[in-house]
């Protein structure tokens, strides 16, 4: 009867929100109004919304109940100690300070790392990271493996840093011209693919050789924990919890969005291990964020992050979260849609050139399709192709990612299954009419992150 073992959502429902079935004709006047632009749009005129899992996840009835323990005092708040505790434990770093959510730790960080003309090597670009090391007067490098940039091939880690471009970058440039090496795990804009520990080792080891520090991006380090257990030799037997603490292990420090693997709508932090980075972190706090114990978090949020890590590290809630993203994965590759592969830990990313093969790269392919499935079908993803990779900061010019991609990003906790069959179909129905897509042209674009804001006309 069944083809497969049947697998359900580890979790019942609660409580529920309303979602709201839109018609074609009212979606595309408000995408057109929204300058082709899903971020644009306003949330209630989107049936599925999988634009990013950033904030966007359900909380435990244990997070909720912990929101009443808020402890709201200006200084010193207890929910703050629990944190940090909590982080102490599973990240394992010393020193801990929190944030308002992930690009305000990225802020900190890269004005307390970087002097002004140093450069920062990274897997593969995230569009805040690069921001804030640029505008902390450094230059980003890329030393991701090359098989990151295609979307085709297969690699159990692709998001491996290539040790010999770092390598060539410090014999380049001089060890103590590079400000640091931020090693997101798993990248993001790579379509979500993992860090192997043996390469995370390697990289530790040369970046400590000359003297270079490692920070890590941990914003969805947990999932990076279990691609770990799941594919690399040594690791089957371990939990996802004792990996992730061991990967941490071999940063200096880390940046991290809470929003995402830690189950909460708002957060961040940054840690470390160093008391003098520990300081003038601290110091900075204040400026930008609020008090050290709180930095722009209210007492319940920190509890309800100290409680979303405790779920989040166990191997039952992780796996199910990778496998939920990969179901989708599946149908779409065996209905010969293109998709970045292998599927990532957090989304599902459509191949946008592959899909839109008619459309020219500065035709933005990748605004379109996000554009175009929200139209026939209500369905919110994100373009992370040109748009998102922003221009050159010397030339001007346009950069052009081999990657040009659209992002089905899953909130956690959020849908189900038959979400996702919806969002399968709907894709599909797309991809079968593919040819008839027009390209846009940009009409408005922002300084900065222009992604977020910028608006489009669809080509005649
Ligand atoms: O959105 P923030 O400021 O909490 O976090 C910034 C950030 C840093 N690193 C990585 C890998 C991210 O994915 C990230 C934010 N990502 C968003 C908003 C996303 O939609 O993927």
């Amino acid at each position: 009867m069944f083809e497969r073992k049947p697998w359900a959502e580890p979790y019942k429902i609660k409580v529920v929100e309303t979602v709201k079935v839109t018609d074609r004709e009212h979606r595309l006047k408000v995408i057109k109004e929204a300058g082709w632009n899903t971020f644009l749009l306003k949330s209630e005129d989107v049936y599925i919304d999988l634009l990013t899992d950033s904030g966007t996840n359900a909380m435990s009835d244990y997070q909720w109940a912990g929101m009443m323990l808020g402890d709201e005092a200006y200084a010193g708040s207890k929910n703050f100690y629990y944190l940090e505790a909590n982080i102490q434990k599973y990240y394992g770093y010393k020193y801990i300070v929190p944030t308002h959510q992930g690009r305000g730790a990225e802020h900190m960080l890269s004005k307390a790392m970087i002097k002004p003309g140093q450069f920062v090597a990274g897997n593969m670009y995230f569009t805040t990271t690069r921001l804030h090391q640029e505008l902390a007067g450094g230059t980003f490098v890329d030393v991701i493996i090359d098989e990151a940039h295609d979307p085709a091939v297969l690699h159990p880690f692709k998001g491996n840093v290539d040790i010999g471009k770092f390598e060539a970058l410090i014999k380049k440039v001089g060890a103590a011209n590079v400000a640091y090496i931020t090693v997101g795990a798993p990248v993001n804009m790579a379509g979500g693919q993992p860090v192997s520990m043996a390469n995370m080792k390697a990289v530790s080891k040369l970046a400590h050789d000359n003297g270079i520090k490692v920070v890590l991006d941990a914003t969805r380090n947990i999932e990076n924990a279990y691609f770990i257990q799941q594919r690399e030799e040594g690791y089957k037997n371990k939990t996802v919890a004792e990996i992730h603490k061991e990967f941490c292990a071999l940063s200096d420090a880390a940046t991290m969005s809470a929003k995402k693997d830690l189950y909460v709508n708002i957060g961040g932090f940054v840690a470390c291990n160093d008391w003098d980075l520990f300081e003038e972190l601290r110091n900075m706090v204040v400026i930008y964020e609020g008090l050290h114990t709180y930095g722009g978090l209210a007492g319940r949020d920190m509890e309800a992050m100290a409680r979303g890590l405790e779920e989040a590290i166990q191997d039952e809630c992780i796996a199910f979260r990778v496998k939920q993203v990969e179901y989708l994965g599946n149908m779409l590759i065996e209905a010969g849609v293109p998709v970045v592969r292998p599927i990532g830990g957090h989304a599902v990313f459509l191949d946008a050139k592959a899909f839109y093969a008619h459309l020219p790269q500065l035709q933005f392919p990748a605004q379109k399709l996000a554009a175009d499935l929200y139209v026939e079908s209500g369905v919110r993803a994100m373009e992370r192709g040109v748009v998102s990779a922003g221009r050159n900061k010397e030339t001007g010019e346009n950069n052009l990612p081999k990657l040009e991609l659209v992002r089905l990003t899953f909130p956690r906790r959020v849908y189900t299954q038959s979400h996702i069959d919806i969002v399968a179909y709907n894709v599909i129905e797309l991809f079968n009419k593919r040819k008839e897509a027009k390209g846009l042209k940009m009409i408005y674009e922002p300084n900065y992150l222009r992604f977020f804001q910028a608006r489009f006309e669809e080509m005649v």
